[in-house]
């Protein structure tokens, strides 16, 4: 283990605020980011932590149209809802920001300009596609057709998701605009252009310079080769729509910056926002204008090229034109994607599962090892539910979680619930558990110094073997009778063990980690007593230890069973099953006649009903709630259950709205619920409010809102 003084820069790709994190996600760039900070900060070194939401970009957009809503109400939405999953699955960022604060805006146009006025830019007239009825112009995304490389169907206007490759929309064959479905006409427009290929050869030296210093992953390295086969194309660092940090030129109206130019310096102002934060301004410089920062950027794959290649430059030509010059990334470990049940995670499909639903099934501990032990490291990996369940139960309960139960309870059996005596002439035995604890600290860190997470726990993991296989070779149910001095160093080695594991696990497993250190009944936390000690002999002789409890259930082959069962059921049910509904005033569930277009599920008139006083309104409580978790009933094609947080406590809720919404879609929204209503049960399931809803002119049900974010458990009148 080598001592390290530089300041460590770590930053974690900036997700879109418009959908929300699955596991793919959390296994290619936030999982082993968390990982190597924490480790970091148990080696006591300066490290900062920074992400933050993307919260610009057509993905945005898009999903906006499709919720009919404004993008400000989806990021607000997401990034909250983002920031809460990251949370729960013990993402230690020190900042996470949003691309749409005001200090990202200056930060991306101080950026934008300073290339600008010295003339980096390049201003370009060129033909977009238009659409003719919606008058608007269809930037990346918007545009669909046939890959002119793969011939793909279905490619995006700037890349296709089939064979990778990327191109200008006006290549696409049989464009189509994905606002109205109609053939989009060609516009002349202007955009500015960076000129990457001006940079080509510093990048390629940057590149091979870095890798020198430090190795690159083998992965990274060919993607960007691959890019380096060509020569670098200039890039377009401006759209034109309406959401997005503004062209800050005049003459410039409806133009933003493009999302990727822009998201990049994120990670800056981000650091910006942390350095007020803790009530020094000017703190973040520390990190990005030392050229001896370590600055580590953890992403997936498909980003590869935006920072590997893309923002390096930029940040070359700031640093030629500045007098402060920012570090360049020392690192982009990348990883590649995980799978899921042997496809791609894809939504459209509904194939995955995202971080929320996974975390209200088990806790995150078991889901950051089976990820860890699972990392697409090199090459694309696979989350199974099957291989899921056997690393949790065969792994962390039967191995780690035996282990440490089975010494505290011996402990607490035979020697008081007290750290017992160790001799001071070790066994042969004994010294190689000793020396054990020190290979398995510095091997450990040599992994994760390079970025080999997989290796790292696998690493420590075999440290509980070994201590398994020592416990059960000394036989100390027999020496505590024959041989006690030898059973109390046992017992003793053990425990030292185990306190071993609390440190070295921290950064897989924090929470299991914080509670062993708690069962050891010692102070602060396990990365404050740090790595360095972690293979220490510190806990004395005599020292209490607190009572210990379960520290990993085992999943039952049922659980998997259904959650397998679940994945095979159809989402497009069209069975004419009815299901009370117990959300929606007065709603019908007729269709809209599709020829006149006439919307055919209105009453006939409002107020048709027995008049009611206010007072009789008033009866009514309406609050605003939230979703937390949301879930199918088993049999039940109307039903969903979702629990909703009314602010004070957390209700159980049906609403017959299976065939209008999917569970992981509800999640986190914001709806209005009686909450007085006497409780009903629906199928086996009481039912503790009601849900409020309306019926579009299609027979949709859409569940009612707030027109803004509003806190839970607000009076609705
Ligand atoms: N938002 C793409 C993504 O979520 C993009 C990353 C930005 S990093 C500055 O994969
Ligand atoms: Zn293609």
């Amino acid at each position: 283990m080598k001592s390290l003084d530089k300041k460590i820069l770590v930053t974690a790709a900036l997700p879109y605020a418009n959908g929300k994190i699955h596991l793919g996600h959390l296994a290619g760039a936030y999982l082993p980011a968390d990982i190597y900070v924490r480790y970091q900060r148990s080696m006591k070194r300066d490290v900062i932590f920074i992400c933050g939401s993307d919260e610009h970009g057509v993905p945005i957009t898009i999903t906006a149209e499709k919720e009919n809503t404004t993008p400000q109400n989806v990021v607000d939405r997401v990034h909250l809802q983002n920031k809460a999953t990251f949370e729960k699955c013990g993402m230690s960022f020190d900042n996470y920001s949003r691309t749409s604060l005001p200090l990202h805006h200056e930060t991306a146009k101080e950026f934008f300009l300073a290339f600008f006025k010295n003339q980096i830019l390049v201003e370009k007239k060129e033909q977009q596609y238009f659409d003719e009825k919606k008058q608007k112009f269809l930037p990346d995304r918007y545009v669909e057709g046939i890959c002119p490389v793969c011939a793909n169907p279905e490619a995006r206007g700037d890349q296709c998701e089939k064979c990778g490759s990327y191109y200008n929309s006006t290549e696409l064959k049989n464009p189509k605009s994905k606002l109205s479905g109609e053939t989009p006409t060609l516009r002349d427009t202007t955009h500015f252009y960076f000129p990457l290929g001006n940079y080509q050869k510093r990048l390629e030296e940057y590149l091979k310079v870095s890798n020198e210093r430090e190795k690159w992953k083998d992965n990274v390295l060919s993607a960007c080769k691959g890019w380096f086969n060509d020569v670098l194309r200039d890039r377009a660092v401006t759209r034109d729509l309406d959401w997005g940090v503004p062209v800050p030129l005049d003459g410039y109206d409806n133009k933003v910056l493009y999302v990727w130019f822009e998201a990049v310096l994120g990670y800056i102002s981000s650091t910006k926002e942390w350095s007020k934060k803790v009530g020094k301004e000017n703190l973040w410089k520390e990190y990005w204008h030392d050229e001896n920062t370590k600055y580590v950027a953890f992403i997936g794959k498909d980003n590869i090229v935006f920072h590997c290649i893309v923002f390096p430059a930029m940040l070359m030509a700031w640093n030629d034109i500045n007098e402060t010059k920012y570090v360049l990334p020392t690192n982009v470990p990348a990883n590649e994607f995980l799978n899921f049940e042997g496809q791609k995670f894809s939504k459209s499909k509904n194939w995955g599962i995202d971080v929320d639903d996974f975390l209200s099934l088990f806790p995150p501990d078991l889901l950051r090892y089976s990820l860890t032990m699972n990392m697409p490291e090199g090459k694309d990996a696979d989350f199974y539910w099957k291989d899921f369940q056997s690393r949790v139960n065969n792994e962390l309960a039967d191995t780690f979680g035996n282990f440490v139960n089975r010494t505290f309870t011996f402990v607490f059996k035979n020697f008081e619930g007290k750290v017992p005596p160790v001799s001071d002439a070790l066994s042969m035995v004994d010294d190689m558990l000793v020396n054990h604890l020190d290979w398995t600290t510095s091997r450990s860190s040599d992994a994760l110094e390079k970025y080999s997470f997989r290796e790292a726990a696998s690493c420590i993991m075999e440290l509980v073997r070994v201590s398994n296989k020592y416990f059960d070779s000394n036989e100390p149910w027999v020496t505590v009778k024959k041989n006690p001095e030898q059973c109390a160093t046992t017992l003793n080695l053990c425990l030292q063990t185990i306190r071993t594991l609390s440190i070295l696990f921290e950064p897989f497993i924090p929470s299991a980690s914080q509670r062993i250190w708690k069962m050891l009944n010692l102070k602060g936390t396990p990365s404050e007593a740090g790595w360095e000690s972690a293979s220490k002999r510190y806990l004395e002789v005599g020292h209490i230890l607190n009572s210990p409890e379960i520290l990993f259930i085992k999943i039952e082959d049922e659980t998997i069973e259904k959650i397998l069962h679940r994945m095979d059921q159809p989402t497009n049910d069209s069975s004419t099953e009815f299901t009370p509904i117990p959300s929606g005033l007065g709603v019908t569930n007729q269709r809209t006649n599709e020829l006149t277009n006439k919307p055919t599920n209105l009453p006939a008139a409002a107020g048709e009903k027995t008049k009611i006083t206010i007072d009789d309104f008033k009866k009514i409580e309406l609050r605003v709630a939230k979703i937390l978790s949301c879930e199918q009933i088993p049999k039940s094609k109307k039903l969903l259950k979702m629990k909703v947080t009314i602010g004070t406590e957390e209700r159980q809720i049906l609403a017959g709205i299976a065939e209008h919404y999917k569970p992981e879609d509800l999640i986190g929204k914001t709806i209005i619920v009686v909450a007085n209503l006497e409780p009903a049960k629906l199928m086996g399931n009481e039912s503790q409010g009601m849900m409020l809803a309306a019926s579009d002119d299609n027979g949709k049900l859409c569940f009612v809102t707030t027109e803004k974010e509003m806190q839970a458990g607000s009076v609705v009148k």
